[in-house]
Parts: structure tokens; sequence; C-alpha cells
């Protein structure tokens, strides 16, 4: 099962680091984060949900994403079960690292 990470593939493509366990980029992730976070909740609610992260990928440009990479990902994120991920699940996705895909 492969896992997408809009957010992680986001962050990682803005904010090239030398040290990526530093603190200062740490630091820098999470504001990455918030932005990525902010653009993908087109109603600002506080929530993204599927819908929203579908047209987040679909706008960020990313292509080739299956409606299964899309439903492993908000599992992944989804820690309540709600079916939106709210901010802090997005935050503590910085945290814990979405696990490797061959
Ligand atoms: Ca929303
Ligand atoms: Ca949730």
């Amino acid at each position: 099962m492969k896992y997408l990470s809009p957010f992680v593939l986001g962050v990682a493509a803005c904010t090239p680091v030398p040290d990526p366990h530093s603190e200062a980029a740490h630091g820098r992730k999470v504001m990455a984060l918030q932005e990525k976070f902010d653009r993908f909740d087109y109603n600002a609610d506080g929530k993204i949900t599927r819908k929203e992260a579908e047209q987040g990928i679909r706008e960020s440009g990313v292509s080739g994403v299956t409606k299964e990479e899309i439903d492993a990902m908000m599992e992944h994120y989804d820690v309540d079960k709600d079916d939106a991920i709210s901010r802090w699940e997005s935050q503590r996705a910085i945290d814990i690292p979405v696990p490797e895909h061959d």
C-alpha cells in the first residue's frame, strides 16, 4: 500500500534543508505545513475533508493520484475517523513519519 502525503510532499518540495532533524528544520516544516493546510482547507473550517484533499491535490498539479491512494492518505491522517483531517492531525503527521512505500 502506498501512502500519499500532499502535505509532506509539498513541505519537502519547498523547504530543502541540510539537516531535516534539526529544531530549525522542524519549525520550518511546521510553518510550511500550516500554509499547506490553509490552502487545502477551502472553506476554512479548520478541517480538510476528503473532497478538499482531492481538490487540493488536483490544484497542486500532482497527477496520477488514484482514489485508492487518497483513501490510504485519509486513513493514515484521519486519526479520529471523522472523515476529515484536522489541524492537529496534520501536525501529528510531521512528527510521525508516513510509512515508506516501495
Ligand atoms: Ca474544510
Ligand atoms: Ca479527523
